[in-house]
């Protein structure tokens, strides 16, 4: 039995209760999500995406022009009028004293010294990065010689490092391979995880084989996986991954492969989404030793919840029985009738995987028997 001041207490708490229903939804109003919004502020990501040499500042350039939500964009070259050129958030000229804006002539040492010159800004701009990715051609000079430092500089100020570069050409000369291979050793020291893209894959994949097309693509396929992995922590979906997800899935391996496949909708659609984004073919990865696997799908309004298990149940069944797999879904009006699946495989095993230094000298054999080798004419 409830005494009288209980039930005095109840009824005012029913009153409170009806009054809150009453409330129209469009005047909804909560004090404490002002807290939890600074809260959430707070927490934000931040995601740093640092282009260096000429081909990282290309790529940061078809990232502007794509246009790329919750990340900070960063170029650094040696190179002043190419630097100028291009578009990017903050800009770097390093080695003025070494190179007089003038670039590292395909001298990584001097790219190295360059960026070494700059090293009290290069660690400033990288503080209270959680993730940054680090991408260059490498090959060259200052890509080559100065992604190390930027990827180092990220990891000592406690960021997550992801490294994106490209393998020279195999019509490329030996020397740059040799560059190639030296600048992916000291990225290996840095990076949690790398994702190493030989060119000749890439432009086997392209649709034109002339050397500007096969650039532009090379560019666009690198700033589509940078920002398609950007946007699947930052963009808030109707399931989130958040960086505590992310940091534990890419520290369970160091090779990664990302694939993206767009369909329709409906059981067939959805699984010809998912097969092309595990079986990208940039880098023959053998997905089903994946340890672990972010997964992104952008739906329509009218995807179903089974379209959405549809695509769960057909990547599961691709990768390790107990691979640890996390995943976000976004409704998005522009994509009605149409999936688009993302994602990141981590811990794969690949003939192009960096795991060990040793990996190293079988990817330079590898680019150099490599059988698809793009009929283009290199000059530089
Ligand atoms: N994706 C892409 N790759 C490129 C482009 N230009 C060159 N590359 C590749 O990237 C490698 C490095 O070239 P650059 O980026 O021009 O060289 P860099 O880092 O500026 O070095 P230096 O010019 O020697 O100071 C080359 O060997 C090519 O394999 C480009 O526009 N896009
Ligand atoms: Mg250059």
């Amino acid at each position: 039995m409830l005494s009288m001041t209980d039930q005095a207490t109840q009824k005012m708490w029913e009153d409170e209760m009806s009054l809150q229903i009453k409330v129209p939804e469009d005047s909804y109003y909560c004090p404490q999500d002002e807290i939890i919004e600074r809260a959430e502020m707070l927490r934000r990501v931040r995601i740093r995406i640092v282009g260096c040499g000429g081909a990282g500042c290309n790529t940061v350039d078809s990232l502007m022009e794509m246009g790329i939500s919750g990340a900070d964009l960063l170029s650094i070259n040696t190179d002043a009028p190419h630097l100028r050129r291009k578009r990017s958030m903050a800009k770097l000229l390093i080695g003025k004293r070494r190179t007089r804006g003038e670039g590292a002539g395909g001298f990584p040492k001097i790219g190295e010294e360059a960026a070494l010159e700059e090293i009290i800004r290069i660690r400033e701009m990288m503080g209270g990065s959680d993730i940054t990715f680090v991408t260059c051609g490498l090959g060259g000079g200052t890509g080559t010689g100065s992604a190390p430092v930027v990827a180092r500089a990220a990891k000592e100020s406690g960021s997550v490092v992801i490294s994106i570069v490209t393998l020279p050409f195999r019509s490329e000369n030996k020397e740059r391979m040799d560059n190639a291979m030296g600048g992916l050793e000291k990225l290996f020291m840095y990076s949690d995880t790398i994702l190493a893209i030989p060119n000749d894959r890439i432009v086997s994949m392209s649709p034109s084989k002339k050397m500007d097309d096969a650039f532009k693509f090379a560019d666009s396929v690198l700033a589509e996986t940078i920002t398609g992995l950007t946007e699947l922590i930052t963009k808030p979906g109707d399931i989130n991954i958040d960086y505590a997800d992310v940091s534990h899935v890419l520290r369970l391996g160091r090779t990664a492969v990302v694939g993206i496949g767009e369909s329709s909708i409906g059981k067939e659609g959805v699984i010809s989404a998912v097969k092309q984004a595990i079986e990208f073919p940039l880098l023959e990865a053998d997905t089903g030793t994946a340890k672990g696997c972010l997964v992104s799908i952008v739906a329509g309004e009218d995807a179903t919840l089974r379209d959405l298990e549809i695509a769960m149940t057909e990547i599961q069944a691709r990768i390790r029985p107990d691979a640890t797999m996390k995943f976000g879904v976004r409704y998005d009006e522009a994509m009605t009738g149409r999936i688009k699946v993302m994602a990141l495989l981590v811990g794969v095993t690949s003939p192009y995987s960096v795991n060990a230094p040793e990996d190293i000298k079988n990817i330079e054999r590898l680019v150099s028997d490599e059988k698809d080798h793009a009929e283009i004419d290199f000059i530089r």
